[in-house]
């Protein structure tokens, strides 16, 4: 980690002053690290502890551009020559630009006294609830929201619809009783709309004691029960064998 910290540290003193010398950023260096109270043992600290910012507070200005901060609104520093200290600018006047480049969030203006103010953001509302809430796009215009999605997904109690004035879903109409709102299995029956906004359901498909379902192929598969008679335990329910005795060969 120290490496890549120290270059970084280098590349900003060459950023205030680029006619430095490798022996003048040693000096500095040198010159304004810092140890631990107590700890100055040179073995263990070696000049001290590095610090960019005691580093260039040391250097004294050579021009303008030693002094810039980079900021619009506050004007324009400048570099005292006689005493190497860089001098505050004159801030801007109220609404002079200081765009931060970003489009939707509006036009970013001095505020007279130094500081870049907030624009208004683009607004792209439509004015319309049930298309969505539009967004700025940054390539110029406005992209179009999601349209609100009002369906509930029971088919009983009707198709909710979007409305405008109350911007919210309002109730469909239920659908009349016996209108199919089958779900994909058959095993379970055949589900059908109560009039009143439900889906009842069903009685199940294969119904007797001894019968079990095939949901792969919508058919009952019947099976013998305790005591029924058969030929072979395949005759026979799960867990039951098909076993002789007195009176023939029953399941049990
Ligand atoms: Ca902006
Ligand atoms: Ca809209
Ligand atoms: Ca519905
Ligand atoms: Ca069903």
């Amino acid at each position: 980690m120290a490496t890549p910290h120290a270059t970084g540290g280098v590349a900003v003193l060459l950023q205030r002053d680029p006619t430095l010398t490798v022996a003048d950023v040693r000096a500095i260096f040198a010159g304004t690290a810092s140890t631990a109270a107590g700890a100055d043992d040179p073995n263990d600290w070696g000049a001290g502890r590095f610090d960019v910012d005691a580093a260039l507070a040391s250097m004294s200005c050579g021009s303008d551009f030693d002094c810039d901060d980079g900021a619009t609104c506050n004007g324009a520093e400048t570099c005292d020559l006689s005493s190497g200290a860089c001098l505050a600018g004159t801030p801007e006047a109220a609404g002079t630009s200081c765009d931060d480049g970003v489009r939707c969030n509006g036009a970013e203006t001095c505020d007279g006294a130094g500081a870049c103010a907030a624009g208004t953001p683009v607004d792209c509302d439509n004015g319309v609830y049930c298309d969505g809430a539009e967004t700025c796009n940054e390539a110029g215009g406005c992209d179009a929201g999601t349209v609100v999605s009002c369906d509930d997904g029971n088919v009983c109690n009707g198709s909710e619809t979007c409305d405008e004035d109350s911007t919210s879903c309002i109730a469909g109409t239920n659908a009349d009783p016996g209108t199919t709102c089958a779900d994909a299995l058959w095993c379970n029956g055949a589900e059908t709309c109560d009039g009143a906004g439900s889906c009842s359901d069903a009685d199940d498909n294969c119904t007797a004691p001894t019968d079990t379902c095939d949901e792969d192929n919508d058919r009952c598969i019947s099976c013998g029960g305790e005591g029924t008679s058969c030929g072979g335990s395949s005759d026979c329910c799960s867990g039951l064998r098909c076993r002789g005795g007195s009176g023939g060969r029953t399941c049990r």
